[in-house]
């Protein structure tokens, strides 16, 4: 071998492990290690490598297949036709050379237009469903796209999936599509495992793909999934002459399908689409990665064929990734409200397209540092996951300097100095001094008066730490303690500003009571759980006598939250915090105590568009009657009410089993209840 060929081969095999670690933990761990455009580049540079030394190229080479085998826990199930991969694009000239492809291979004239069909690329998960007599039988994960893994109790939780298809739908068929979450689901999940104290997901594919690889279905129908379906595999009838009529065939079968396709005359138009799509990606309530640009005519299709599992008649225009390279300037540890350890990069200002400067990012914990090695003064590939909280994607070491260290979280809380503690198991590192760390107590009283807590105005980050500084207050509760005159000799303070700060400390003790469970800061309390506990409760007093069993009966809340609420008011800390509060009057009460116990035990979710009364109010009469009102539908449900153009609750119900009731007989139910 010549030393060209020697320096290849030994690059192609670095490229070869590194791609196929990626694999793995994208693929079959769901925790994506390095960036996409990384990845992209890394395939790109084996596959050029391979095609001009093709004596190195070797069969195991990631480029000759896609994603890995099944991890334990499922069965694989093979697709009876292979589930095809997306090339890629990553600008227009690259999308003109697909064309380009196109023509010749079909041997048609450069100056001819090949119609194309261009869809939005789901940011999902692909998956394959298998209907047999017009029923879902069986529904699978692409895997290596000749085999994946079979998911069908996980997918018939996903209620836009059809159960079956009509009478003009074939005996069998496969149908392939990705399966995907919102940004406001994401959202949802995320802020609920925040106050359990679950690591957060990066962004909503990870979400999704953790909810399809759930071997408990409850807990995949509690991700609230949804689908959008694009292809088919095996089928034993006829096929449409067109990528756009098979999309509507499918429509007409009850599949979602996205609505922004568009049937493209010419390469030109599809151009002209890919231009307008970042625009159409910022209206829509899902991620999008790019999009997929399909020859239309299925007759060429077939002529088009494949080059190994590669369709030469579809490409994937992918987005370019919100990412940036930079250097980390130092990390810091930030101590929060229950003492949790987070650790921080600062880094230089990168700007990330289209518009957003990024100084600092989360490392997470320890284990994340670890994975990632990073380090102080690496230069760092970041990004914003799922569009908002930067993270460190990997690290360049080739340009790792010289005397760098792993970095290692103290021993002592930074703010403190009390020894740290990080229980067996976990990941997270906590400063166990709650009472005397003023760390904690800062961001206490920060999260007491946030806008979703007691939302007292004026009182940002900086007025909070003065006051802390000045000894003015130790706590929340101080606050309603203090006096103009106090304020007074502040810096920055005049009359005004310290007139309107108390105005708003005021006003404040007439927040409701869920907002106030909140602004405790009881670890695993969040906003949701606060409404559901002020709504049993009804008041402060009533909640600090309720036992762990009182509070475990409540709907949706487990052990772990029923445990650090007693543990929370059996602190002499929380005794004084809550005498204060009492002293300056601060006590609200929910109204609703129960008239009757007729409901109690059942659980009602009200869906769709009611006509007799609000939704508010039917709650609230539930809850009257002594049964719980939730807002999603599990197998805990006793009845949905569905009111006009009920939706994916309805479905879910019927999937479930749950009883349905239409509004009039909810309205008779509750009339039985309140009278005898
Ligand atoms: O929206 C998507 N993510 C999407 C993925 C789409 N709209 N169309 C697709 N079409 C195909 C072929 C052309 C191979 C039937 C795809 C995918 N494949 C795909 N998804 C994951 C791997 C391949």
């Amino acid at each position: 071998m010549s030393e060209e060929q020697i320096a290849a081969s030994n690059r192609a095999a670095e490229l070869r492990e590194r791609l196929i670690r990626a694999n793995i933990d994208y693929f079959s761990l769901d925790k994506p290690t390095i960036a996409d455009s990384e990845y992209d580049a890394m395939m790109r540079e084996l596959t050029d490598l391979e095609q001009r030394f093709p004596e190195i190229a070797t069969d195991d080479s990631p480029t000759q297949r896609v994603g890995t085998a099944p991890v334990r826990g499922f069965s694989p199930h093979t697709h009876r036709v292979p589930m095809l991969s997306l090339g890629n694009a990553f600008n227009e000239s690259e999308i003109r050379a697909f064309d380009g492809r196109v023509k010749r291979f079909l041997g048609l004239d450069a100056g001819v237009a090949v119609e194309y069909c261009a869809e939005l690329k789901i940011d999902g998960l692909a998956v394959s469903l298998t209907y047999q007599d017009r029923a879902l039988v069986t529904a699978a994960t692409r895997g290596d796209g000749g085999t994946g893994e079979e998911i069908t109790a996980n997918i018939r939780t996903v209620s836009s999936v059809p159960r079956t298809l009509p009478a003009d739908a074939p005996d069998f068929i496969e149908v392939r599509g990705e399966i995907y979450m919102t940004h406001a689901e994401f959202a949802r999940i995320n802020a609920e495992r925040e106050t359990t104290g679950e690591a957060t997901f990066a962004n909503p594919r990870n979400a999704a793909a953790g909810g399809l690889r759930q071997l408990d279905p409850r807990v995949t129908a509690s991700r609230n999934l949804a689908g959008f379906f694009y292809a088919i595999g095996g089928n034993s009838g006829g096929v449409p002459a067109t990528q756009t009529a098979l999309l509507e065939m499918l429509r007409s079968w009850g599949f979602p399908v996205i609505r922004d396709y568009r049937l493209c005359k010419s390469i030109d138009k599809v151009i002209a689409f890919v231009d307008e799509a970042p625009s159409i990606k910022e209206t829509l309530p899902f991620d999008i990665d790019g999009i997929v640009i399909k020859v239309n005519a299925i007759a060429l299709q077939n002529d088009l064929g494949s080059v190994g599992r590669t369709p030469r008649w579809a490409i994937a225009y992918k987005f370019p990734a919100q990412q940036g390279r930079t250097r980390i300037i130092d990390i810091i540890v930030q101590v929060g409200r229950t003492g949790a350890l987070t650790p921080v990069a600062l880094v230089e200002p990168v700007v990330l397209p289209p518009s957003s400067t990024v100084q600092r990012a989360t490392l997470h914990n320890q284990d994340e540092i670890d994975r990632k090695d990073v380090r102080i003064g690496d230069t760092v590939l970041i990004q914003k996951a799922g569009d908002v909280i930067p993270e460190i994607v990997s690290v360049v070491l080739s340009e790792r300097p010289e005397a760098s260290e792993p970095f290692r979280m103290p021993e002592s809380c930074p703010a403190c100095g009390e020894a740290v503690v990080r229980p067996e198991g976990e990941a997270v590192a906590r400063c166990p001094n709650k009472s005397g760390c003023p760390a904690q107590q800062a961001q206490r009283v920060l999260h007491f008066v946030s806008r979703a807590a007691m939302d007292i105005e004026g009182l940002g980050d900086e007025r909070v730490l003065q006051l802390l500084d000045a000894g003015l207050i130790r706590d929340g509760a101080d606050l309603y303690a203090l006096k103009k005159e106090n304020l007074l000799p502040l810096d920055r303070m005049g009359d005004k500003l310290a007139s309107n700060i108390i105005d708003a400390i005021e006003g404040s003790k007439r927040r409701p009571l869920s907002r106030l469970v909140y602004a405790l800061g009881i670890r695993h309390v969040g906003e949701h759980v606060a409404d559901l506990l002020a709504a049993q409760f009804g008041g402060i007093d009533a909640l600090r006598n309720a036992t762990i069993s009182d509070l475990a009966n409540v709907h949706e809340i487990g052990p772990a939250i029923s445990e650090s609420i007693v543990a929370f008011f059996a602190s002499s800390e929380t005794d004084e915090l809550l005498r204060k509060l009492a002293d300056a009057g601060v006590d609200p009460r929910t109204v609703n105590v129960a008239v009757s116990n007729k409901l109690a035990g059942q659980t009602f979710v009200f869906t769709g568009a009611l006509k007799l009364s609000t939704r508010e109010a039917a709650e609230q009469r539930v809850r009257e009657l002594g049964g719980r009102a939730s807002g999603s539908v599990s197998k805990l449900t006793s009845f949905v009410v569905a009111g006009e153009n009920a939706g994916s609750k309805l479905d879910k119900a019927r999937t479930l089993g749950v009883r349905v009731l239409t509004e009039e007989e909810w309205q008779a139910m509750s009339v039985d209840a309140t009278s005898d």
